[in-house]
């Protein structure tokens, strides 16, 4: 839909997916801004919604079927990924063949890969990274509602009077929800056992012990019972509500997470005096070994109280991937069918089966994620195509699954990128359409279907995912069934389907879009012209709902350290978009590990050193971060590097796979490592004009505005430090000014080209203290000297790290502001802009206010 305003389409990362409007820049590219008609948000976008346009760029991605490691044309890869399947399926029976896809397709890839595993190939071996992120909010609503629902929407969160957030860094995980709740006014209290800047913005953080989830809800429940807070006239709609049940006491409570008995009783009497309460999870709850367990206790609370389905309050599992949501519609993992519909169910297999003039239908659950890779390892799966996804980096074990892909006779990849952890592995590499060039709907944490919009053509050879698993399909002998034109096609089989699901009772209707206009089509809500918020009117798919009362496990001891893991501000998952872009790549621009400071000192880990984080199963090296925000025992470090961006960073080497048994996914916020202070010959920083490539003990790798930036560190003393520094930065023919003093171990080289600078290297015994930022403009500047200055002269401050990321704006220059007479978080916009486009660092420039409090937008 193109509008004089630009092209109307849907942000590529989280499940709140905001609406975007991309119009040209003027030159060459596009820039995005927020769809002010967009219902999820209003005109918002956070940091990286706001950059999409930096990452738009080709270099880097595939543009041609590579076959064994040669490029070809699109006949010859689709034949010999079709020939490899239907050859393993006849040898070994259709269970020997596997997909692995992703939250981050389209429904209508979705719902290809689905039609074609389930119906024609006759296996449910198609599971989904989302098994890693929702599968166990997912069996949570499947056993108390007997379907998969978020009841309620966005505006509740603006409706309500107290929001808990737990187990959710909503601030920099769902950042324009985050603005969403601070422009309502709710109190907000926040549950975490790390202190996030979610934490900092809420009135109240209680940082529970990890694990305990489960025990704080119960308790709650038992407090609810006890002051006569369940709820009489909703509790006809119930099942399972035990007047003798014996739910935990509040000293229980207390000893078990680790918070205080009056911090517990003063939250459990507000959240019973509170009508309108939204509680919002995320991962912090859903990846963990009792995972569904914890959606259900919380889930319990709502169902008792009934609060559920009106106005404010509800329980509320935001999803992580743009499409988290439109992949369980279509039935994504390996225990659903498309539609909403059971795969256990014969009537219901039956319906899709005939839906589908299908051959056969899967008729048992396929392998779930951890188990589908280990199935890989130990020979059975014998075919495996893996879309949208790099499961070497994501999946816990993750040297393991390398393996396990690598122990695969045949594998195809669909994916944007040339060179990931995943797409080496490949035998048949297929060029996909990224964000941008394809089109498609998703449909975010309110149920809301939205469409994304290409505004860009097609680069090289890249077709959309769904037309590599429907030529596939044709190939397989099944052409009738796979010969769509185009995705709104696809989409209106798909929409008339949920005609099946409706006639089984369940909620999921998009039967009036099956004649929509596709292209014009705008943001709706399923059930499609149903109630917008379901179940007040206690009317749940399984007739009644379902309390669970689940039992809190014992808590773990804590002997080694527990590793908790997650996400920053900046990037997305192994950073394959948001690392092309400069703006996003400086907010954080290395792998680190969050220890408290007595964990510090008992290591003798000193700030900004690197730690060595080792298990069973390989060891990882991190920069450390020594913070009272994570608690002693527990160490935090981000998902994001992979070995594309970091020398040894890929933290789920270290995780383990335990999984829920009652929703398959894997515990990954749950490690268990030592730890053990590194101590390197030399640090080093460089800063280059093309990509650096080292083989040192540690290095990270970022891009800038003018090329890249490493951070280094290796065991052994280097000769020539000349040397190293062209090496390093790909320039051996540069003319190189060197500075060093041997005895302090410390070097500085400066490499000019034609009169410019194309690097610069330092290094020292110490972590390297210099001005990063300054460095990084310098490149092709020609100014030798102030390089090996290595930070401003006395005339130019310095602005320290990147805060906000739209305006560019350091950390210094806002402190600079404070001292200034900026005393909120409107007056440090005004005089410098930082936080007045995506909001998303208002909450740590807040931190920053000797009074830290954050006003709404
Ligand atoms: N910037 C950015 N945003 C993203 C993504 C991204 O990669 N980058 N990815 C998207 C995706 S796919 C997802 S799934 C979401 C994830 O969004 P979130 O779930 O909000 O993010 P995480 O950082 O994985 O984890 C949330 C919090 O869980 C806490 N936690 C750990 N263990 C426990 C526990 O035992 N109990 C409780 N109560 N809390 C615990 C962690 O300390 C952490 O702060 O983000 C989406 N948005
Ligand atoms: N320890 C730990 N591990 C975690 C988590 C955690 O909190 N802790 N979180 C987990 C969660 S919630 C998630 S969702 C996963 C995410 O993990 P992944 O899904 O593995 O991460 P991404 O980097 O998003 O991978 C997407 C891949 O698809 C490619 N791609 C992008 N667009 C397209 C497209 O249109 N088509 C195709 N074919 N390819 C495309 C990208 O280049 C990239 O290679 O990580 C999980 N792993
Ligand atoms: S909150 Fe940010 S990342 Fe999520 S959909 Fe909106 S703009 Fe995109
Ligand atoms: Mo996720």
């Amino acid at each position: 839909m193109t509008g004089a305003g630009g092209i109307r389409t849907t942000c590529a990362y989280c499940g709140v997916g905001c609406g975007v409007v991309m119009t040209p820049d003027g030159a060459g590219g596009f820039s995005a801004r927020g769809d002010e008609d967009h219902p999820a948000n209003f005109g918002r976008l956070c940091s990286k919604g706001a950059a999409l346009g930096e990452t738009l760029g080709l270099e880097g991605r595939l543009l041609a079927p590579i076959v064994d490691g040669v490029e070809a044309d699109w006949d010859t890869a689709l034949d010999r990924v079709a020939t490899a399947f239907s050859q393993a399926i006849a040898e070994h029976g259709p269970d020997s063949v596997a997909f692995y896809v992703s939250g981050q397709l389209l429904t209508e890839d979705y719902y290809v890969a689905n039609k074609l595993m389930k119906g024609f190939i006759g296996s449910a071996n198609i599971d989904t990274n989302s098994r890693l992120c929702m599968a166990s909010s997912v069996a949570g609503h499947k056993r108390a509602f007997g379907e998969d629902v978020v009841p309620g929407t966005y505006a509740d969160l603006e409706e309500a009077d107290l929001i808990v957030l737990t187990g959710s860094n909503l601030a920099w995980c769902h950042p324009v929800l985050h603005q969403r709740i601070l422009a309502g006014g709710a109190k907000v209290i926040a549950l975490d056992p790390r202190s996030t800047v979610t934490a900092d913005s809420a009135d109240l953080h209680l940082p529970l012990k990890p694990g305990s989830d489960v025990l704080f809800w119960s308790g709650l429940m038992g407090y609810l019972r006890a002051h006569g807070h369940w709820n009489a006239d909703f509790a006809g709609h119930v099942d399972g509500l035990d007047p003798a049940m014996p739910y935990p006491t509040i000293p229980e409570v207390a000893a078990g997470t680790g918070l205080s008995s009056t911090q517990i009783a003063e939250t459990y009497a507000l959240w019973a005096a509170t009508k309108r309460v939204v509680t919002i999870y995320s991962q912090g709850v859903n990846q963990a070994t009792d995972g569904s367990d914890r959606v259900n206790a919380i889930l319990d609370c709502h169902l008792a109280t009934g609060r559920i389905g009106i106005p404010g309050a509800g329980p509320f599992s935001v999803t992580g991937q743009p499409n988290a949501m439109g992949g369980r519609e279509v039935g994504g993992l390996a225990n659903m069918l498309a539609a909403h519909l059971d795969l256990e169910n014969p009537a219901h297999r039956a319906a899709v089966q005939s839906y589908w003039a299908s051959p056969t239908i899967a008729d048992k659950p396929g392998l779930k994620a951890v188990d589908l890779f280990d199935a890989c390892a130990d020979g059975r799966i014998k075919a495996l195509w893996i879309m949208c996804t790099n499961p070497a980096v994501s999946l816990p074990k993750a040297d393991a699954v390398r393996a396990a892909i690598a122990n695969v006779p045949f594998v195809a990849v669909s994916d944007i990128e040339a060179e990931t952890d995943t797409t080496r592995l490949a035998h048949v590499l297929l060029p996909a359409l990224g964000w941008g060039e394809k089109d498609g709907t998703v449909t975010n944490s309110e149920r809301r279907i939205s469409r994304q919009r290409a505004f860009l053509p097609a680069p090289g050879a890249a077709r959309a995912d769904w037309w590599h698993m429907a030529e596939v399909g044709k190939r397989m002998g099944w052409a009738d069934a796979f010969n769509w034109s185009s995705p709104a096609e696809i989409f209106a089989e798909y929409a008339a389907m949920t005609a099946l699901s409706v006639s089984f009772g369940k909620k999921l209707d998009l039967t009036p879009l099956a004649h929509v206009d596709y292209d014009m089509m705008a943001p709706v809500m399923w059930p499609v012209g149903g109630a917008e918020r379901q179940f007040a009117d206690g009317a749940f798919p399984s007739g009644k709902a379902r309390i669970l009362s689940p039992r809190a496990g014992a808590a773990p001891n804590a002997v080694e350290f527990h590793l908790n893991s997650g996400r920053v501000r900046d990037h997305w998952h192994t950073m394959t978009r948001t690392g092309r872009s400069a703006t996003l790549s400086l907010h954080i621009a290395e792998p680190f590990v969050e220890m408290h400071p007595a964990d510090a000192a008992t290591l003798g880990v000193a700030p900004a050193s690197l730690v060595r984080l080792s298990n069973a199963h390989g060891d990882v090296t991190l920069r450390a971060l020594i913070s009272d925000r994570t608690s002693p025992g527990t160490l935090f470090a981000p998902i994001h590097w992979t070995g594309e961006t970091a020398s040894a960073a890929r933290i789920n080497i270290l995780v383990e796979g335990a999984t829920d048994p009652v929703s398959g996914q894997p515990a990954l916020k749950a490690g268990r490592v030592t730890a053990t202070a590194l101590n390197p010959a030399w640090y080093g920083f460089a800063v280059s004009a093309a990509k650096p490539v080292a083989n040192t003990a540690y290095w990270a790798r970022a891009r800038t505005s003018h090329g890249w930036q490493m951070e280094l560190a290796d065991m052994a003393p280097t000769q020539d430090w000349t040397a190293f520094a062209q090496a390093l930065i790909g320039a051996p023919a540069s003319d190189p000014i060197t500075v060093e003093d041997r005895k302090r171990g410390i070097a500085r080289v400066a490499l000019m080209q034609d009169g410019v600078l194309v690097g610069a290297f330092f290094a020292a015994p110490d972590p390297v203290s210099l001005s990063r930022g300054f460095l990084r403009d310098l490149i092709g500047q020609g100014d030798a000297q102030a390089a090996l200055a290595g930070r401003p002269g006395a005339g130019m401050p310095d602005p320290g790290p990147t805060v906000c990321a739209c305006f560019g704006v350091g950390l210094n220059t806002i402190l600079t502001a404070i001292k200034g007479g900026a005393a909120t978080v409107e007056q440090i916009g005004a005089a410098l802009n930082a936080g007045t486009n995506c909001g998303a660092c208002r909450p740590e420039m807040a931190a920053l206010l000797p009074q830290q409090s954050i006003a709404a937008e």
